[in-house]
């Protein structure tokens, strides 16, 4: 392990002053009003609004602001002074805002009124709501539903996501990929098929038991800072926690809580990790598998000498398949593979296999270093293995916790948002609405761009997301993006994938979360459900952005009566009158987790859905927890060679997915700039480069395609070696298409094989 001095750039720790004044630099430049600060005020709390940035879960009681760095940044933005009003399309063409950064075009601020492309003029021109409704409408009518696509990125409501799913089946297709697709389908998947459940097991009381905690590839001080918290809480009480990660994130390693003003005078800060481990990237499967070696090497030894055994045996027998084929093959693979896999040595993996050992009550947490791997489904299985081994799945203080990405990402798929038809209670629907659900699967996100590129899909609808910048092999879907027919936009602010337009295109302004939704029957709660599988209700207060705005709710309700053949079940405007009507409706079709919905939502850390492998009922084939046999020892797509890099894609501090607020990523200490090539000092020199030389990157996928990023500095930064980093969604074009997880088709991001050009 190497020490502080090492990382290279950033001395400082995790929250603390840094991250207050990160605070105070987004507030001046984003001037907030007495009104604005009355938000953050109320931003997680029960009848307040819930924040638009992570998923972490809102607790019961709510820290005096319970909100963090980025959360704050989240709302800034939202709330900015700023507007991109059609005056503002009036002077610039398309093609010339195609060259402006993802950071400028989202700094013109809130979009303020619907929009129509003009092709001739090659331009936005304003146009009303009913004229824009009508002429999709009359688009989808005329399109065959199949070769249409409904997007959703993982903000909108619960309430929208169920209207918006609704619509595409009353329409026709089960087309409905949502960012998930991008992120956490591994986990919607992969786990699904080990445990029986698409998310996460854990509760919030289950953080206040656990003995250990073991962290895979996620960027807490950064991508869920009030998830630093509970971990510091549970360090403080005596928990180990052991994190897996190629890079020295600082939020993991140390913590000053910057609402606890003794911790600020005084400096004190927690260490949160107590065993810090830098896995090369896509070598946690041999990580994993070294411990779980070292468990059942134990674990003989204490059968030979009449002790106490270390895995739970009667769990195993119980509720499990598959151990004796999972043990054989673990014990018959050496050390020496596993060191070389992991990049990591005997030693530490015994250590931490040693902490696993002792610890009653494990959780094991994961985010994008797991998901966004060829084989991040048989990584999440070899995990899954590890917590089986001990019976850490559905038992108080254990369980495996996915960290999910966007605050409403997990709901979304709860209510239907989905390209899988078996995950859906069609046959109610049909009997709710008196309809035929189509049964075909739909398309996910990787197959609706292999579709866009062959010309198939014909129209594209985006509820949120930047999606052109999002997803991977950028220059070619961007050029096949163009011949289709008809690409609509819902947004708040104006991003590159606005630019990149079908024939026919309109721009579609919603209202943001914190703002107020005044409808007919008065203003309006929405609802999301977290990480935790908790759902809150949320009420914005602010003053819409514009007086020509319309909320998600009413602008697919619109949409979908401009298209559909009025049905007397599918009330659309008694929907967007009143959206306790919409609840009602989702409690219909959802009967289990939805009971009571409309009492229950402003339940104080709002209301747990239930999951059934909590209770250790396995929703799987065989209805056990499955142990798997591992089949590779990295998560890798390709073999290693002399000058092909591992690149893993990174969030900086000062992003939101494709949303840049500024250019500083404080907590790994690089600053000014996003154009780096982040690699270890020893490979600087070993490659006969040097700080700060600007190179290019290119695929190095062995699929003959031409895939090059320029004018990246090389910056030496305390990764494994064979690795470098770099930022998404920048250095996206240079992911393929066809390189994703081969069980749930997440895209690959964290081990992309280039080659560097100098
Ligand atoms: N402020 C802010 N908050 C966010 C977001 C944001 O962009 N900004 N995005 C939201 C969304 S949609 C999501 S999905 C989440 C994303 O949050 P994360 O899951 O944290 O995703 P990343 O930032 O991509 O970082 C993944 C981490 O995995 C590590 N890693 C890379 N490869 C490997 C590997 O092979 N093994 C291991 N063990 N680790 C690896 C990286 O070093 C990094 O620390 O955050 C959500 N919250
Ligand atoms: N290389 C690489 N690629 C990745 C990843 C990676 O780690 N590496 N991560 C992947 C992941 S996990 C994800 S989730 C995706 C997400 O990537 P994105 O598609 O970028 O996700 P968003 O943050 O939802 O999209 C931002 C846009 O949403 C719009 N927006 C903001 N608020 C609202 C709202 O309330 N309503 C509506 N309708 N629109 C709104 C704004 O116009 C804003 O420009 O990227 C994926 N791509
Ligand atoms: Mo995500």
């Amino acid at each position: 392990m190497a020490d502080e001095e090492d990382t290279v750039h950033y001395k400082g720790t995790a929250g603390g002053w840094g991250s207050v004044k990160g605070m105070a630099r987004i507030a001046g430049m984003e001037r907030p009003t007495p009104a604005v600060l009355r938000t953050l005020e109320r931003q997680n709390k029960v009848k307040g609004f819930m924040c638009v940035s992570c998923a972490w879960t809102k607790p019961k009681q709510p820290h005096m602001f319970e909100f963090c760095e980025n959360g704050a940044k989240a709302t800034l933005w939202e709330l900015t002074t700023r507007r991109c009003t059609p005056a503002f399309f009036a002077e610039h063409t398309v093609s010339e805002l195609r060259d402006w950064r993802d950071h400028d075009l989202e700094q013109q601020g809130r979009l303020t009124h619907p929009m129509r492309y003009d092709r001739a003029s090659d331009s936005y021109l304003p146009c009303s709501w009913e004229e824009a409704f009508e002429a999709i409408g009359a688009e989808l009518k005329a399109l065959a539903p199949a070769s249409t696509v409904f997007y959703a990125s993982g903000r909108a409501s619960l309430e929208t996501a169920y209207l918006y799913a609704l619509f595409a089946r009353m329409y026709g297709h089960n087309n409905l990929p949502d960012s998930s697709n991008m992120c956490h389908e591994t986990t919607s998947v992969g786990l699904k098929k080990v445990i029986g459940s698409p998310v996460g097991t854990c509760v919030l009381s289950d953080f206040e038991l656990c003995d250990a905690i073991f962290f895979f590839g996620q960027n807490t001080g950064s991508n869920s800072p009030r998830l630093l918290h509970p971990l510091q809480e549970a360090v403080g009480r005596g928990c180990k926690i052991v994190t897996f990660n190629p890079v020295r994130e600082k939020g993991l390693e140390e913590f000053k809580n910057p609402q606890n003003p003794a911790e600020m005078l005084t400096g004190k800060k927690t260490l949160i990790s107590q065993l810090y481990l830098q896995v090369k990237a896509g070598g946690d499967i041999a990580a994993i598998l070294g411990m779980i070696k070292h468990v059942l090497a134990v674990e003989a030894q204490r059968w030979a000498e009449q002790k106490q055994h270390v895995i739970d045996v009667d769990f195993i027998e119980q509720h499990t398949t598959g151990f004796e084929a999972m043990r054989m093959k673990v014990e018959a693979i050496g050390w020496d593979e596993i060191e070389r896999e992991s990049a990591l040595s005997r030693g530490d993996i015994e250590q931490a296999a040693d902490i696993y050992i002792s610890a009653h009550r494990t959780i094991a947490m994961y985010g994008m270093g797991l998901t966004q791997h060829f084989h991040g489904s048989d990584t999440l299985a070899m995990l899954t293995n590890l917590m089986l081994l001990k019976g850490n799945v559905g038992r108080d203080g254990t369980g495996i916790s996915p960290v999910r990405g966007h605050s409403n990402v997990q709901g979304q798929r709860t209510v239907g948002i989905s390209e899988k038809p078996e995950l859906v209670p069609l046959d109610r629907l049909a009997e709710q609405f008196q309809f035929e659900p189509p049964r075909e699967k739909g398309m996910n996100t990787v197959e609706s761009c292999e579709k866009i590129l062959s010309g198939e899909v014909r129209a594209f609808i985006g509820l949120g997301g930047n999606f052109v910048r999002a997803i991977p092999e950028r220059e070619r879907m961007e050029a096949a993006w163009q011949r289709m027919r008809l690409t609509v936009q819902i947004a708040t602010k104006l991003n590159r994938s606005h630019l990149i337009n079908g024939e026919i295109a309109y721009l579609l302004p919603c209202l943001g979360r914190s703002e107020e939704d005044m409808q007919e029957s008065g203003p309006q709660t929405v609802t999301m459900e977290d990480s935790l599988s908790c759902i809150h209700g949320s009420f914005g207060k602010n003053k819409p952005a514009s007086a020509d705005l319309k909320s998600e709710v009413a602008i697919v309700a619109g949409l979908a009566k401009a298209t559909l053949a009025p049905n007397p079940k599918v009330p659309w405007d008694e929907w967007v009158a009143d959206y306790a009507k919409i609840r009602d409706a989702i409690q219909w079709t959802y009967p289990d987790e939805f009971a009571d919905f409309n009492q229950r939502v402003f339940t104080p850390g709002g209301f747990y859905r239930g999951n059934p492998a909590r209770e250790r009922i396995w929703k799987t084939e065989s209805k056990k927890a499955l142990f798997t046999v591992p089949k590779m020892l990295n998560a890798l797509g390709f073999e290693d060679k002399n000058d092909r890099w591992r690149l893993i894609t990174l969030r900086s501090n000062d992003q939101f997915n494709t949303t840049i607020y500024g250019y500083s990523d404080r907590l790994r200490g690089i600053e000014e700039t996003r154009d780096v090539l982040l690699m270890n000092p020893e490979d600087v020199a070993a490659a006969g480069l040097t700080e700060g030389q600007i190179v290019a990157l290119a695929s190095d996928a062995g699929d003959g395609v031409d895939r090059r990023v320029d004018g990246l500095a090389v910056t030496p930064f305390l990764l494994p070696r064979g690795c470098v980093a770099g930022y998404y969604p920048e250095l996206n074009p240079l992911i393929p298409l066809w390189y994703h997880d081969q069980l749930s088709k997440t895209p690959a991001a964290k081990a992309v094989p280039v080659r560097i050009i100098v």
